[in-house]
């Protein structure tokens, strides 16, 4: 048994979950994996096994329980301090501080427009000027990060340099443009295929099909 243990729900729709688990598989720590599935009769007995918001995902190690996608990230940073979650400059780490704030308390019209489905493609979906404007803010977020911080973190194609925490919460964000085919500018694209190709998120996309759950709520709108 590992020290650490991540509760996640269904990968095949958690964005959360998604989040957390990133930046762990960033840390190269073992940890011990919980997939909870969502709209079960006993989801939330489950979930309160080990989270005491009732959501997913949440790091336990030892007595500390840690729920919330931003505080397992800041945990992670602070046990890990050489996995590079954050940037070791200040004015990147603020800049991906305050860009990762950004992404877990906002874009609620997006979010809700392109439920996360790591399974299926959606590539007829339209959507109103609300989602655009968040696609086109969302845009320039990568956009100045990559223009500012490039190689903040190390060599690497993401959005400051290595693939760091903030590409951890924009994840689920690129994964659901690559699902719903939206039209992004040259830079963004490549940004989203590189998460597409980054080996944690094929392992995560290869579970999500291997799981049994179907929930059809989250197969045509709707998000967990
Ligand atoms: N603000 C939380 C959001 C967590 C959240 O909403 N998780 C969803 C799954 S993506 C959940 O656990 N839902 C429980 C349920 O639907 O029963 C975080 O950042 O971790």
């Amino acid at each position: 048994m590992a020290d650490l243990t991540l509760a996640v729900a269904n990968k095949a729709y958690s964005s959360w979950s998604l989040r957390g688990w990133l930046a762990l598989k960033l840390t190269g720590a073992e940890f011990d994996e919980v997939v909870i599935p969502l709209g079960r009769a006993d989801t939330r007995a489950e979930i309160l096994k080990y989270s005491p918001s009732g959501k997913l995902p949440a790091l336990i190690d030892g007595d500390v329980v840690v729920w919330e996608s931003l505080a397992i990230i800041e945990y992670l940073a602070e046990k890990f301090p050489h996995a590079g979650l954050w940037p070791s400059d200040g004015a990147a780490r603020a800049h991906a501080r305050a860009a990762a704030n950004e992404m877990h308390g906002g874009f609620l019209a997006l979010r809700r427009a392109m439920p996360l489905n790591v399974r299926h493609t959606f590539p007829d979906a339209r959507f109103d000027d609300h989602v655009g404007a968040e696609v086109n803010r969302i845009q320039a977020i990568w956009r100045d990060a990559q223009r500012r911080f490039a190689g903040a973190t190390g060599e690497g194609p993401f959005l400051m340099g290595a693939f760091s925490a903030i590409d951890a919460m924009f994840a689920p964000v690129a994964s659901r443009f690559t699902g719903y085919a939206v039209d992004l500018e040259s830079q963004a694209q490549a940004y989203v295929d590189a998460v597409a190709a980054h080996p944690p998120m094929i392992e995560w996309r290869e579970a999500a099909r291997a799981e049994p759950w179907v929930i059809p709520e989250f197969e045509d709108g709707g998000a967990p």
